[in-house]
């Protein structure tokens, strides 16, 4: 049990807030796939008085005194991502995902260069060119579609728009894409169009270590993942990749965008390295893929649809256009009963990105929590039940008491 008593003598608005929130994640079934339950040890790690400490620099070079046991932290996260991911370098500094998606921007491609990635209605991801954002204002931003009719990639698209714009940087990354990624085709068109080929395996960085998915690492310059989603690490990122690259994106990463690292932060992704090196990780993450089979099965048996049909990964991203229903009013209703999820647009989408027809599903956190097909399957019933009828008041309480019987049942260790 995490000790948040100090807080209440300082700041009680705080103190009450925190503690609602923990009762919120208690109680309902979180089903957002980028969300997950850190362990004990990370949530202390976290909370530790590296967190006093500046560090601008690298270990062995830093511009401040006093950095030995920051050093030590910082190497060995270092070490350990290298090793999980197979990788000859790492960097572990970057605040979060976007940042470091911005690092390899800047030390691997100059401003008004052409990147091409996946659309972000189709499932990618807003860093990977998308209109609103930095990669769509400092670069010429292409972007690839998914099949509207099968939900799933096609590589002759990508490899058509790449001859057609050749791209300095080929995003294979996502967000919001049931299917594995075939890194070795994303290579070869890389290959045949001179792009440097980045992956964004922030959603399935878990299963690329345990060998679950195919595996980017031999081909890409730069491998970028976050560190609490699948990976049950604090709200970071981390960057692998070739010793080539990784010189420039440490430059870029610090002194090109960042001052000090976040050493406490740097100290959690150490610790869930650690975690998920170990053989209890990979049974974690064969069980989340075994729970999406579950939950897919369930909603496809109560007659709603999943993009692509099913699921290769954690995520499964229910399709409401045939039944014109608004994705954003059931996860609304959804959140009421306790089970929490998000509104995203699916392939080939028909509403506006704001009240879109999807709603986005994953197995990481519930899963953490002990959550096993049984579990799922049943989470896909109280789904299809309020799907039928958002406006049934009695459905959703019943649903709500259920949840949260359900969670007592799997309580979370804090
Ligand atoms: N915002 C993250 C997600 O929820 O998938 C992606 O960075």
């Amino acid at each position: 049990m995490q000790n948040i008593e100090p807080i209440r003598q300082v700041d009680p608005d705080i103190y009450a807030a925190i503690g609602a929130e923990l009762t919120r994640q208690q109680t309902g079934v979180e089903l957002i796939p980028s969300e997950n339950y850190v362990s004990e040890a990370v949530l202390a790690a976290i909370g530790t008085v590296l967190t006093n400490k500046y560090s601008e620099g690298y270990p062995g070079k830093r511009y401040y005194m006093g950095n030995h046991h920051i050093d030590t932290v910082e190497n060995l996260a270092i070490e350990r991502a290298k090793a999980l991911f197979g990788a000859e370098a790492a960097n572990v500094q970057s605040y979060s995902g976007s940042p470091a998606n911005q690092a390899i921007y800047m030390a691997l491609a100059k401003p008004g260069d052409t990147i091409m990635g996946m659309s972000l209605p189709d499932g990618g991801h807003l860093t990977h060119g998308w209109k609103v954002n930095f990669s769509a204002h400092y670069y010429h931003a292409v972007q690839y579609p998914v099949d509207p009719e099968t939900g799933f990639l096609d590589y002759d698209v990508v490899a058509k728009l790449a001859r057609e714009h050749k791209p300095r940087l080929l995003w294979a990354g996502h967000s919001a894409y049931p299917r594995q990624l075939d890194f070795a085709k994303f290579a070869d068109i890389a290959g045949e169009v001179g792009a440097l080929l980045i992956a964004d395996v922030a959603h399935i960085s878990g299963l690329i270590a345990t060998g679950l998915h195919p595996d980017p690492v031999p081909y890409a310059a730069a491998m970028m993942t976050t560190t609490h989603k699948m990976l049950r690490g604090p709200r970071g990122a981390l960057i692998v990749g070739k010793e080539e690259h990784l010189k420039a994106i440490n430059r870029a990463v610090f002194p090109g965008l960042q001052g000090g690292p976040h050493n406490h932060t740097t100290a959690g992704i150490a610790v869930c390295l650690l975690e998920a090196s170990q053989p209890g990780y990979r049974a974690y993450c064969e069980q989340l893929l075994a729970n999406a089979q579950a939950l897919a099965e369930a909603l496809l048996s109560r007659g709603l649809d999943i993009v692509s049909g099913g699921t290769e990964n954690h995520i499964v991203l229910l399709d409401l256009r045939s039944k014109n229903q608004s994705g954003k009013v059931l996860s609304q209703v959804l959140d009421r009963a306790n089970i929490t999820t998000n509104a995203n647009t699916v392939p080939g989408e028909i509403r506006s990105p704001f009240d879109p027809s999807g709603v986005r599903l994953g197995t990481p956190a519930a899963t953490t929590r002990g959550f096993r097909e049984a579990e799922f399957r049943q989470v896909g019933h109280w789904i299809a039940d309020i799907a039928a009828d958002m406006e049934n008041e009695q459905t959703i309480e019943r649903v709500r008491n259920e949840v949260v019987e359900m969670c007592s049942r799997f309580p979370l260790w804090y």
